[in-house]
């Protein structure tokens, strides 16, 4: 009886714990990667494209999850690139379904329009960046805005639970 009340006991406080540690911030890796500028890029790869092949693309954004509870999400961000300085920055998608807002002379999203939630600048190759946002359940897509790499492909679904 008494072993019982006790296993009962470590397990409610391994609960707790669990419970505790669910509460706390998600941490997110995030990959900013490219197959080399001596790569030509492909274009025409941007997020909301009817039928897009993805495999073509010579750059790109891997989050590791892609999803977190809301509250405080934490992006630790890697420029895995050789040569080729990235960054990565949070949109949130009010109609999932809707192409980001793009200054087509500059060749970037418009990113006061588009839901920008933070960043991580421009990152040089190799570097590493952290960025810490409070999210609210819904769709965001997470891009690199350096002027061509959107439309190459640098971008990534991101999915915020309530
Ligand atoms: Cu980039």
């Amino acid at each position: 009886m008494r072993r019982m009340a006790g296993s009962a006991a470590l397990a409610f406080a391994a609960m707790m714990t669990m419970a505790g540690a669910a509460q706390a911030a998600s941490t997110v890796q995030v990959s900013l990667w490219d197959k080399g500028s001596d790569t030509p890029m492909v274009t025409g790869l941007a997020y909301g494209t009817p039928n897009l092949d993805m495999s073509k693309a010579t750059m790109g954004i891997t989050a590791t999850p892609a999803v977190a509870k809301a509250g405080k999400v934490t992006f630790k961000v890697k420029n895995s690139s050789k040569d080729t300085i990235h960054e990565m920055i949070v949109m949130y998608r009010a109609n999932s379904k809707d192409p980001l807002p793009y200054i087509a002379d500059e060749n970037r999203v418009d990113e006061d329009k588009a839901g920008d939630k933070g960043e991580v600048s421009e990152l040089d190759p190799g570097a590493s960046g952290s960025l810490t946002v409070d999210l609210k359940p819904g769709k965001y897509v997470l891009i690199c805005n350096v002027p061509g790499h959107f439309v190459s492909g640098m971008w990534t679904e991101f999915t915020v639970n309530p």
